[in-house]
């Protein structure tokens, strides 16, 4: 579609829009069931990646239009997709996608202009002149194609390395332009579409770290010069060997006090049931305490065509059924269950027996304590639970109550001793005594797993 046909398409089609964004926000009013009318009850949108691909498969579709608020194309928009060769400029598949996006009132994210990936190899054999030229061409190209429908650009992504050094990383635009390129992408950006939030996108910046401390120096540069950035987008590619960083939350507020939004813009989180989900809530409250976190975007509707499929890292399984991270974010959003619909909070469950264990000192004198756990069963009846207590190496206990403990040094794994059964939502707990021995912090309570 020329330009020109997609911004006469686009008026066109602006009623049909209003009125889908009409019956989303009366739908959020009266219940936030999906993911992203609860994400609007507090102010966020909730997206996910979409492949153009399957927007045929009427599951895949039925899920992307009932729970999500923001799409961005997952590979349609990248270099090689869009600009294949100098010039020439090929907009079939994300057009699918943004035309689809739009029938149903919600918004796009555009991922990405300038990336040393998915770059079709014309590029890389231009020299520096010619390279800027290109550079500012594919730009104005994509930008003004989609001019007024597309909420946040990734402008450049992934630029800088991992490692300790917080180098830039090696790219035909780093090599032949230098550190100049970033800066001169946004420039054009702004001009081409003043209307989109302008983002620097990457991954493994999600903590403070010296990748993230890079990046920053980069935000509080071009905001003290004036350069045009609006956003920075935290990936969030999240697994064992990367897991959700205990200074999320502080890294993104950080950002934001440089005077940008931040968004939360390829999340997944490898693994499964009740740890999956609470990885999922981190990220989600983390988001919703920092006020300029302007929304959240998942890498893909289902686990089947995630590009960690292996992982299982979404909120949909193969079957597009919701999993237990699924009701975790709804939950963390503020949203309820809808009673049509098992595996929501407060529903009937979809099968995963979890748990949870909370610690509380009950009572305390000069020379020891009383401490007391309570289990509470999650969105199915459980038979059976086991923790672990961790004593500070000083402590010890003298006694146990409402619980069966095995002691191993100074970590005791509690089970039930007549309480292991617990309907949903319901609570038990045991107590202990403890001689402190000169230590007066608190034990360390593991994860509860229920069977
Ligand atoms: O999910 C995308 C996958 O389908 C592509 O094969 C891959 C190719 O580079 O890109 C994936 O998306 C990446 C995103 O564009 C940038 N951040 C990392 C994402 C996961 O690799």
């Amino acid at each position: 579609m020329s330009m020109t046909l997609r911004r006469l398409t686009r008026a066109a089609t602006a009623g049909l829009v209003a009125a889908a964004a009409l019956t989303a926000a009366a739908h959020s009013a009266e219940a936030a069931d999906t993911l992203g009318s609860a994400a609007a009850g507090q102010g966020r949108y909730f997206g996910t990646a979409v492949a153009a691909n399957h927007l045929g498969e009427a599951d895949y579709t039925a899920t992307l239009d009932r729970e999500f608020s923001s799409v961005t194309p997952e590979n349609e928009m990248k270099w090689d997709a869009t600009e294949p060769s100098r010039g020439t400029f090929t907009f079939g598949s994300a057009d699918r996608i943004v035309d689809h996006a739009q029938s149903q009132g919600m918004d796009v994210r555009g991922h990405t202009l300038v990336w040393h990936s998915q770059l079709p190899s014309w590029v890389g054999s231009l020299g520096a002149s010619d390279l800027r030229t290109a550079m500012n061409a594919h730009i104005n190209g994509l930008m003004g194609h989609y001019k007024g429908e597309i909420h946040s650009w990734d402008v450049v992504n992934e630029a800088f390395q991992d490692g300790g050094s917080g180098a830039r990383r090696s790219s035909p635009f780093q090599d032949k332009l230098g550190n100049g390129f970033i800066e001169e992408a946004f420039r054009t950006a702004r001009a081409a579409d003043p209307a989109a939030k302008l983002c620097y996108n990457d991954y493994n910046t999600d903590g403070v770290n010296a990748k993230s401390n890079a990046v920053y120096d980069m935000v509080e540069d071009f905001k003290s010069r004036g350069v045009p950035i609006d956003c920075v987008g935290f990936q969030s590619h999240f697994n064992s060997n990367s897991p959700v960083p205990s200074d999320y939350r502080q890294n993104l507020q950080r950002f934001a006090d440089l005077g940008v939004d931040v968004q939360i813009t390829e999340l997944d989180v490898e693994g499964s049931g009740s740890a999956q989900a609470a990885d999922y809530t981190k990220v989600v409250e983390a988001c919703l305490a920092v006020s300029r976190c302007t929304g959240m975007t998942v890498w893909g509707v289902t686990d089947k065509y995630s590009w960690r499929s292996g992982g299982t890292p979404l909120l949909f399984d193969g079957n597009y059924q919701e999993k237990p991270a699924h009701d975790a974010v709804l939950s963390a959003l503020g949203g309820s269950g809808d009673p049509g619909d098992p595996g929501d909070p407060g529903d009937p469950g979809d099968g995963t027996l979890s748990c949870t264990a909370t610690y509380t000192r009950t009572a305390d004198w000069s020379s020891g304590y009383n401490g007391q756990v309570t289990i509470t069963a999650g969105d199915e009846p459980i038979s059976s639970w086991t923790t672990t207590v961790t004593l500070p190496a000083q402590q010890s206990v003298s006694s146990l109550w409402n619980g069966t403990p095995t002691r191993s040094g100074n970590v005791m794994t509690v089970r039930p001793s007549w309480n292991g059964t617990l309907a949903v939502g319901a609570s038990t707990s045991f107590g202990f005594t403890v001689a402190k021995n000169g230590s007066d912090a608190a034990p360390a309570v593991g994860t509860c797993t229920a069977s």
